[in-house]
């Protein structure tokens, strides 16, 4: 049942947070922190860096020159700037910094998001790759995932499946192979049979995203070659750092038996953890028994990102219907005072306001967001006269205004940032705030 109450006016604050669920306010000795760079025009006041820890900053930017040099600006000006004089190089890239120093330069980029990260008080960055599309394979990060291109150098190898020199970012291994006897896509398939084997394949990552992993899989049943058994066979993601040298989390699903002698499909997914720089697709048996074989086809693995909005980049301010990014914002305002905002800038919504995320096909996870009461649309921050509420709402056909209510955050009076997390069910969200006026912190986990 939606409760709808209805105060005066409202103002609501929306800003993207970390992914932690806990409330936290971090520090730096800095007010913002700008990257500055060719394809930013050199902006000094972009202020496009928010706080991820105490005096740590980053950025995510979609990047596709060749080649762009790069410094950190704080305040809004070239007082407070660090570079580092004459390095040069690609992503994943890290290095020291220096106040003053002179241009850091990216080279040989591919297109794609890139994250910047940078460490005020240790005096060190990083620019790492997150993820890129491959052309015509539709955002899978998998390259040849249908095994259906020979390798140009070994043709007796399936592009992107064995291990060169210059591609190590994928391999075969144990009993395995590539070969054509019932290819779910035209014209290959890659089987594994006694004692096991598997594939893997690597793609760059970031710690933004959930990942999912799927791939086909066809296996002998009882007759003239099974059945196959196995002692382990699965499909899992394993997660590493910027020099793949920690693995830090691994999300593993099973590989169901089924001897109906036809393709089906197995899905391992989740979120990456922090610090993730790369993440590699594997499918994996071991104790593989000597009658038939497993038959793999159709590999893919996409990002999916968490439908985050800092309003860092809404860089206006009006009044009316905003819309970026796939969000929505009714009878709102973007408030530029960023003391005003949790992390970068928040939204402010009046009487009746609301901010909506995009439909989100995967559903829903979990919502949260930050709230306070602040003060009159204007940028001050008086303290707030009457308590409003706020409704959280999702509609799950994504369509129309056909929402239901999750919770209400009624009586609403404090300036300082609250807090609201829940999980939520399959949709689409939509916050509206009742009341004069609060600001509200939006963040949402799709479904895995
Ligand atoms: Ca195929």
């Amino acid at each position: 049942m939606i409760k709808r109450v209805f105060f005066t006016v409202s103002s609501l604050a929306l800003l993207v947070v970390s992914s932690s669920a806990q409330p936290v306010h971090y520090t730096s000795a800095y007010s913002s922190m700008s990257l500055a760079g060719d394809w930013t025009g050199w902006n000094p006041s972009a202020n496009n860096m928010y706080l991820v820890s105490n005096g740590v900053w980053e950025t995510v930017m979609f990047l596709t020159p060749p080649t762009n040099g790069f410094k950190f600006t704080a305040n809004g000006g070239w007082t407070d700037n660090w570079g580092s004089s004459g390095k040069v190089g690609q992503a994943p890239m890290t290095g020291t910094v220096t106040k003053g120093g002179g241009n850091i330069t990216l080279t040989n980029l591919t297109d794609g998001f890139y994250r910047f990260r940078l460490d005020e008080t240790a005096n060190q960055f990083r620019v790492e790759l997150l993820g890129y599309v491959y052309n015509g394979e539709n955002g899978n990060l998998v390259r040849n995932g249908g095994f259906d291109i020979a390798d140009a150098v070994n043709t007796n190898e399936a592009y992107g499946w064995k291990w060169r020199p210059a591609m190590a970012y994928g391999d075969r291994f144990g009993n395995s192979g590539w070969v054509d006897w019932r290819y779910r896509s035209a014209l290959k398939e890659m089987f594994v049979g006694q004692g096991g084997g598997g594939v893997w394949q690597d793609a760059p990552a970031g710690e933004d995203f959930d990942y999912e992993f799927s791939a086909w899989f066809w296996m002998d049943g009882p007759g003239d070659f099974g059945p196959w058994t196995s002692a382990v066979q699965e499909v899992k993601i394993e997660f590493f750092d910027a020099h793949k040298e920690v693995k830090i989390g691994e999300i593993a699903a099973k590989i169901p038996f089924n001897f109906d002698e036809d393709w089906h499909q197995a899905i391992a997914r989740g979120p990456a953890p922090t610090n993730t720089a790369w993440a590699r697709a594997t499918v994996n048996v071991s104790g593989g028994g000597n009658r038939g074989t497993l038959q793999i086809d159709d590999l893919a693995m996409r990002a999916i990102p968490r439908q985050n909005q800092y309003f860092e980049a809404w860089n206006f301010k009006t009044t009316g219907t905003l819309v970026r990014g796939g969000w929505s914002a009714a009878g709102a305002a973007v408030v530029t005072n960023t003391s005003l905002a949790y992390i970068g800038r928040s939204l402010a919504l009046r009487t009746n306001g609301s901010i909506r995320s995009p439909y989100i096909d995967a559903g829903i996870e979990r919502i949260e967001f930050r709230y306070r009461n602040g003060n009159a649309a204007s940028e001050t921050n008086n303290a707030p006269v009457d308590p409003v509420s706020v409704e959280v709402r999702v509609s799950p056909t994504g369509t129309g205004d056909t929402f239901q209510s999750v919770a209400t955050i009624s009586d609403i009076i404090q300036q300082s940032y609250g807090l609201f997390f829940a999980d939520a069910p399959v949709g689409r969200i939509g916050t509206t705030c009742f009341g004069y006026p609060c600001h509200c912190w939006h963040q949402s986990f799709p479904h895995r």
